[in-house]
């Protein structure tokens, strides 16, 4: 089989690229180790950036977002047993939307599948070759036969545990990571959400999220040990312990429910440079992790491929390499910044016992000129809703 571009992996990176090739008139091949089920069954991200919902639109897939995204001017930040509210309307004239990860990767495959394009579900053995010579390729298992695509480029949307970034001789790239000494505990569930808005709560417990998919759906988060394991959580005991963590008049409004889905993720900052190898480019995780408290990983994931669709267009359009060759740069360019702000909120919302009594007091100090100063606010609520493209 031969394409333009073999896309690995079939998460939101590697789908939205495969829409916004194929309404620039380029042909690409979606190859998923997992089957389409598992890939919908991953809870994750939550929250789009306006540059993010531009770019579904443009990749011919805006209209569900439009109709069941819901609008959100502000967010709150818990600390001290109240409220405070940062208004992303007033402070930067921009919003952002709740719209589920899960939604935005059905709504990718329905168009796949639509337009009739090619994508390989539970492809084993994925490797890849010859992505600095003259003719790179993607080979995999299926059905107990090797297969071979070859193509004139490879994306490596294949994740943080992907072969892409794998399969990069020792010494091609330049690895910067910070491990947190946590995760987040999550549950899905079938409860109306206690707040109109998201809420990050600072606690002496440790942080907590109300998050939210629809007016009837909400995902909740707690901070745990790194080590702990979902095992150990019973639906009730985590009740329990997200109510400690907030505000007693929001605590009052968190209506329980059975898990839908609960799950443990470790927090990382991670960042891959360069993210261009010849013919072979990495976009979203298989490039960079952030911690999710500022609700980029999906959005950086999205900026990546819409700069990788530009630079293989201008190729492929005009025959200029000059985006292949800027793409690396544009991109990291706002993967810092995005990874900046990922890691000040994280440090900002978190328990770290490590820090000890002083830390606290430095949150707290910085909570409270963060939510006196408009400055201050002005910067938390243009690095939330998004940072420009340029
Ligand atoms: P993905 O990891 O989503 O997709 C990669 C795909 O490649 C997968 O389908 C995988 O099966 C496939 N693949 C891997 N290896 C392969 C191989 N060898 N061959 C073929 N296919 C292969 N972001 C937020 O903004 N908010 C959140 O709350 C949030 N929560 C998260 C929780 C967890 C547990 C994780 C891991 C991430 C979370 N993220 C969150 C970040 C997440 O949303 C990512 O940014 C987003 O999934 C990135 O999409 P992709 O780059 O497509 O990578
Ligand atoms: C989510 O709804 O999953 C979510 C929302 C905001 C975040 C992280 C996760 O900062």
């Amino acid at each position: 089989m031969r394409t333009q571009v073999a896309i690995v992996g079939a998460g939101p990176s590697g789908l939205l690229l495969g829409a916004l090739l194929h309404r620039a008139g380029i042909d690409a091949v979606v190859i998923e180790q997992r089957g389409a089920d598992y890939v919908l069954g991953r809870i994750r991200a939550g929250i789009l950036e306006q540059t993010t919902v531009d770019l579904l639109e443009r990749a011919g897939v805006g209209r569900r977002v439009h109709a069941e995204g819901l609008r959100h001017d502000g967010t709150e930040l818990a600390f001290g047993g109240a409220l405070h509210r940062i208004d992303f309307q007033a402070l930067t004239g921009r919003h952002v939307t709740v719209y589920g990860q899960t939604e935005v990767t059905r709504d990718l495959m329905a168009a796949r599948a639509e337009a009739g394009l090619v994508t390989v579900y539970d492809a084993a053995d994925v490797a890849i070759a010859d992505w600095d010579g003259g003719a790179p390729k993607v080979t995999y298992m299926l059905d107990g036969r090797r297969h071979q695509l070859d193509c004139d480029f490879i994306a490596g949307c294949d994740g943080f545990h992907g072969v892409c970034r794998a399969s990069l001789p020792a010494g091609a790239i330049t690895a910067y990571e910070k491990v947190y000494p946590f995760g987040w505990l999550g549950v899905l569930a079938d409860v109306p959400p206690a707040t109109e808005e998201l809420v990050y709560a600072n606690h002496e417990r440790g942080f907590a999220l109300c998050s939210q998919r629809s007016r009837t759906r909400s995902r909740y988060y707690i901070q745990c040990p790194s080590d702990d394991r979902v095992e150990r959580w019973s639906d009730d005991a985590f009740w329990d312990e997200l109510r400690r963590r907030l505000p007693e008049h929001v605590a009052d409004h968190v209506v329980t429910g059975p898990a839908l889905e609960k799950s443990i993720a470790p927090l990382r900052s991670f960042v891959a440079e360069p993210m261009r190898f010849g013919r072979l480019f990495l976009a979203g995780d298989a490039a960079h992790i952030v911690p999710p408290t500022g609700a980029k990983g999906l959005n950086l994931a999205a900026s990546d491929v819409g700069f990788l669709a530009d630079a293989l267009g201008e190729f492929y359009g005009e025959r200029s390499d000059a985006g292949i060759a800027h793409y690396s740069q544009r991109c990291l360019a706002r993967i810092w910044k995005a990874e900046r702000f990922s890691w000040w909120f994280t440090s900002l919302m978190h328990r770290f016992p490590e820090t000890g009594e002083f830390g606290a007091r430095m949150q707290r100090a910085e909570l409270d000129y963060l939510v006196g100063s408009q400055a201050a606010s002005t910067a938390l609520a243009e690095n939330y809703v998004g940072l420009s493209l340029d």
